[in-house]
């Protein structure tokens, strides 16, 4: 059985983390997602994201396409997240190329393209415009 790993915040989940997740799933057998926690994206990005950590894993566990969710607490732990899931492949959109080709020694790294003209800034900023 092939499992594929891969990280990220999806706040205000759209068709872009969606492509990205459905894709992943495609390429093994089961499919696992480590959600970043709130904690994380206060200390990386100096703000909460808009949805909170248990929201975001709620909507991720109802996936079709998703078979198990973790708290990612840490971007370097992700060698660790590796190991315990046993994963074989992690993907990551590529806007994080490159960034994780040393954790080619432990499994499989790709790189997929992001769905293009949506991403939560974005979202953000049409809602903000329309207030
Ligand atoms: N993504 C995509 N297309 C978009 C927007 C996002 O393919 N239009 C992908 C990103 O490339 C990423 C995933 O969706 O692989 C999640 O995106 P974010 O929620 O923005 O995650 P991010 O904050 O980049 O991850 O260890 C990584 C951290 O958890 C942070």
């Amino acid at each position: 059985m092939k499992t594929v790993i891969t990280f990220g915040t999806f706040d205000l989940f759209h068709v872009g983390h969606l492509n990205i997740l459905t894709r992943a799933r495609q390429l093994g057998d089961r499919l696992v997602v480590g959600v970043s926690s709130d904690a994380l994206n206060i200390h990386k990005k100096g703000r909460a994201p808009v949805y909170d950590q248990q929201d975001r894993m709620h909507i991720l566990e109802e996936l079709k396409c998703v078979n198990e969710v973790f708290l990612e607490e840490s971007l370097e732990f992700k060698s660790d997240y590796i190991r315990t899931f046993n994963a074989d492949l992690l993907v990551m959109g590529d806007d994080w190329a490159g960034r994780f080709d040393s954790l080619s020694c432990l499994c499989e790294v790709m790189y997929l393209p992001r769905t293009p003209s949506i991403s939560t800034t974005s979202v953000l900023e049409i809602v903000k415009r329309q207030k």
